[in-house]
């Protein structure tokens, strides 16, 4: 029996399979259905490790469900829009375009060699007009449903690529790509209304029990809902400020009012006073993330206004513009609490306001705080008038209750959620279907007229948006007057190209989206993989925008992903020459860097990143050891949740692993005949635990199952079970090395496809576990265990003790004086 020659069976095999259509998923079958998605790679050039690992998972789920019955639905499409091809125009001067799409033909050539389980007849890229052109027909229903709207908002303005930024494309207050010091601008931008839909994607996540914890939880705190009470405070100056808070409890500890820099009182100030203007002008330099203000140093400015308390119209509390105050979030306003929250604590100390404690820490109940760290803890009310004695939630619904009942404020419920600003001045994204006449306003284009195609001959010799400087394109009639009229030049954010690619693979009618009857028959998504970092923003905005469909009637699910799986990273060694230079692992050898021949340092085990050039490219490993050999590794090591460290000997293990299965498979013709009930129990308990394994996702585990019938097959003398332990070895690591299963299957002489034969069935009688190991002492001392039938007679188990060599040597020939035997369990030997 020869080697399994991986190159060849590959090759063959995908044509087949190819061929054959095998994995087009069938609309009209009437087996249960599963969708198993994986997301969809944006197409920078080639395929990476994550990539590998990422869709393995997902291949092997999808394969298994296949062998178990199901329709399955495993589909594979392009994130085809975004920065990175407009980079390579700036930088190549290649068109975005033609720069995708041979990156999409050769990242298929790659997925193609690895062997997935794909439906490539429903490939789709979102930069084709066939894709985008349907998000404009969806984004006009959202329009006329009320769900779009245009404002104009402070965004970040990155002055070197000449775009807005989302807030997490600001790093320390530069843009994350050209590193230039970012400012704010005003803009008209488009906006989708997310927080419509804030509490229902709140209480959604609660029914997500397929979903991981974390995930969920990082979903909740982004939508942030804040139970509080909103009321105003009087100010001397005859106006009035609201704020917002979420313990009106602590309200007899207040010592100021703070506002943002550009709240209207802020805003009012600096028109009349210089050094307020400064001050405000000053606040805008810093970050605006709630992590950024978290960190940096309090600032204030004194307005000399004073605020009323409402609760003691003699009480009177500074107001400040604060550095620590957002606009975006409440009403812009707050009122301080030293002694209770760290931040007021901060200001307060650095301006010497009163710190008086309201809430006891056990049994210091002193009105005058010590220390500079804020007491946030639970606590009975105190200092605190009629509150006194109070635990806080009951003084916070009394302090509600009684500004509701004197009508000074209500009890109300905030979001950090922010509406989902869409508006991007980019190229290399799908056209908003608007246009602007002076006299209509913003008109939607009539939808007979999608999609509006992004023009070819564009410009990127300088920065900033090329549609805004194309000569004509721009230039329309308005829909509705027939006045000279102008297109929006703004793009989608490529987040609204993901957040209905799935149901596109479901269903893609020419003439609409999707149809919803087809579409349902696959959703939700049954198993959706991919990694952490779209946790938040891409999850959220599909989450969302599947809920906007069914809001507009379009779909009938809530939900678009049934399950969610985070897959771990691939990591590996990062290396260093002696000169500080990041090394790629394969300029390197034995310590030494090739070229200089100095000694390098080995630095940490990191994701793989071009940044720390420790990345292994997969194309010339799957020339090496074949698909099934980088399938199998991508599986085995470590548990999916968690990261995989890409080495050298792992892959060796498991291309030495698919050999030795090819081995056992060139053995399963040999005459054989005779019972091996131990082996057969083996499979049966293999199968039953491989399955489970795969169905929750924890291919290590299902590797590792194989790894001990491979062994136990190995030692196990012929015997007709033993072929068949080989036979069903095959069937079950199918989906993890699809080749070599095809390839063994066909030697073996069976019809079809392995791909389309079934999972092995589990006799339940074969999983009982009904031997017994029991334990044999001479004089109290275990010298041997034995291993029985449970049950087994005493008389037996007896003379099998006397009879074991080892017993036998103990005794010397002497008789016993007495044997005792505890049925299944124990022979003790008195000598
Ligand atoms: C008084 C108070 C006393 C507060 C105390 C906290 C602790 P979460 O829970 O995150 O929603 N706040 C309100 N609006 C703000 C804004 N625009 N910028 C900065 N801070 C703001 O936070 C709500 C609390 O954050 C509110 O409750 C308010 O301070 C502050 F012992 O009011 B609190
Ligand atoms: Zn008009």
């Amino acid at each position: 029996n020869s080697r399994f020659n991986a190159l060849k069976a590959d090759a063959h095999w995908q044509r087949v399979w190819d061929e054959r259509q095998s994995f087009a998923a069938d609309g009209r079958s009437t087996k249960p259905r599963a969708y198993v998605l994986e997301m969809f790679p944006y197409p920078s050039g080639k395929i990476h490790m994550g990539h590998v690992r990422n869709y393995t998972m997902g291949d092997v789920l999808a394969r298994y469900r296949r062998m178990t019955g199901h329709e399955v639905l495993h589909p594979m499409g392009w994130d085809a829009f975004g920065m990175p091809a407009e980079n390579a125009a700036m930088e190549k001067g290649v068109h975005p375009g033609s720069w995708t799409r041979a990156n999409i033909a050769t990242m298929k050539a790659q997925l193609k060699r690895l062997g997935f389980a794909l439906d490539w007849s429903r490939e789709l890229a979102t930069c084709e007009p066939d894709y985008y052109g349907h998000e404009q027909a969806l984004f006009l229903d959202l329009f006329a449903a009320g769900l779009v709207y245009r404002k104009e908002s402070t965004v970040n303005w990155d002055p070197v690529d000449m775009t807005v930024l989302a807030n997490e494309q600001v790093i320390d207050g530069r843009g994350w790509r050209s590193g230039a010091l970012v400012e704010k601008r005003k803009l008209n931008q488009w906006f989708l209304k997310i927080t419509d839909f804030a509490d229902e994607l709140l209480e959604g996540l609660e029914s997500l029990d397929q979903w991981p914890d974390k995930v969920k939880l990082m979903q909740e705190n982004w939508i942030g809902r804040s139970q509080g009470l909103q009321f105003q405070f009087a100010l001397s100056d005859g106006g009035s400020v609201e704020v917002f808070t979420t313990r009106p409890d602590t309200i007899f500890g207040a010592s100021f009012v703070a506002v943002a820099a550009d709240h209207p009182i802020a805003q009012s100030l600096a028109a009349r006073s210089e050094d307020a203007a400064a001050f405000v002008a000053r606040c805008k330099q810093g970050g605006t993330t709630a992590a950024e203000l978290e960190t940096q140093e309090k600032l204030g400015f004194d307005t000399g206004l004073t605020a009323r308390h409402p609760l003691d119209p003699d009480w009177r509390l500074p107001v400040y513009i604060a550095n620590f105050v957002l606009m975006e979030y409440g009403t812009g306003a707050v009122f301080g609490v030293p002694a209770h929250d760290q931040r007021d604590m901060d200001f307060a100390r650095k301006y010497a306001l009163p710190v008086q404690r309201v809430v006891a820490d056990g049994e210091e109940t002193a009105p005058d705080f010590a220390g500079d760290t804020a007491f946030t803890g639970a606590g009975t009310i105190v200092n605190s008038r009629f509150l006194d004695g109070l635990a806080i939630e009951e003084a916070k619904r009394q302090v509600i209750a009684r500004a509701e009942a004197e009508g000074w404020g209500q009890g109300s419920t905030v979001y950090r959620l922010r509406d989902w600003g869409v508006s991007r001045q980019r190229y290399w994204g799908t056209p908003i279907p608007i246009i602007h006449c002076d006299a209509c306003g913003a008109v939607p284009v009539p939808k007979e007229q999608l999609p509006v195609v992004l023009p070819d001959d564009v410009s990127f010799a300088i920065p900033g948006n090329p549609l805004d400087r194309h000569p004509t394109w721009k230039d329309v009639a308005c829909p509705t007057c027939g006045a000279a009229a102008r297109r929006e030049t703004d793009t989608l954010d490529t987040f609204v190209d993901s957040s209905w690619y799935f149901i596109r693979f479901a269903s893609q009618p020419k003439d609409r989206p999707f149809d919803p009857a087809e579409a349902a028959q696959w959703l939700p998504v049954g198993q959706y993989i991919g990694g952490v970092e779209h946790a938040i923003l891409h999850l959220l905005y599909a989450r969302f925008w599947t809920r906007a469909l069914k809001h507009i009637g379009q779909l009938a699910i809530a939900e678009p992903f049934a399950g969610l799986f985070t897959q771990g990273m691939v990591t590996h060694e990062t290396y260093k020459s002696s000169d500080n230079r990041w090394l790629a692992p394969e300029d390197v050898r034995d310590g030494i860097e090739i070229a200089t021949g100095e000694p390098i340092t080995v630095g940490r085990i990191e994701k793989m990143s071009k940044s720390k050039k420790n990345t292994i490219d997969p194309e010339p490993i799957v020339d090496q050891y074949g698909a099934d050999a980088v399938r199998w590794f991508m599986l085995s090591d470590s548990p999916p949740e968690r990261d995989l460290e890409w080495s050298e000997n792992g892959i060796e293990g498991a291309w030495r692993f698919v050999q030795r299965l090819w081995r056992l498979v060139g053995q399963a013709e040999a005459a054989a005949e005779g019972d091996d009930l131990a082996l057969r129990k083996l499979v049966h308990r293999t199968t039953a635990g491989v399955a489970e394994a795969i169905e929750g996702l924890q291919f290590n585990k299902a590797v590792a199952l194989l790894y001990t019938l491979a062994g136990a097959i190995e030692k196990a003398p012929p015997s007709a079970d033993r072929r068949d332990a080989i036979a069903t070895m095959v069937r079950l690591s199918a989906p993890m090395v699809p080749h070599l299963a095809e390839e063994a299957w066909a030697a073996s002489g069976q019809d079809g496809l392995i791909a389309d034969a079934a999972w092995p069935v589990v006799d339940p009688a074969m999983l009982v576990d009904d031997e017994v190991t029991i334990a044999v002492q001479v004089n109290g001392k275990l010298r041997d265990t034995l291993v029985f039938a449970k049950g087994a007679a005493r008389e037996d188990v007896e003379a099998a003790a006397l009879a074991s060599d080892k017993i036998v040597r103990i005794l010397e020939g002497k008789a016993p004086r007495k044997v005792i035997v505890v049925p299944d369990r124990l022979v003790n030997i008195v000598a």
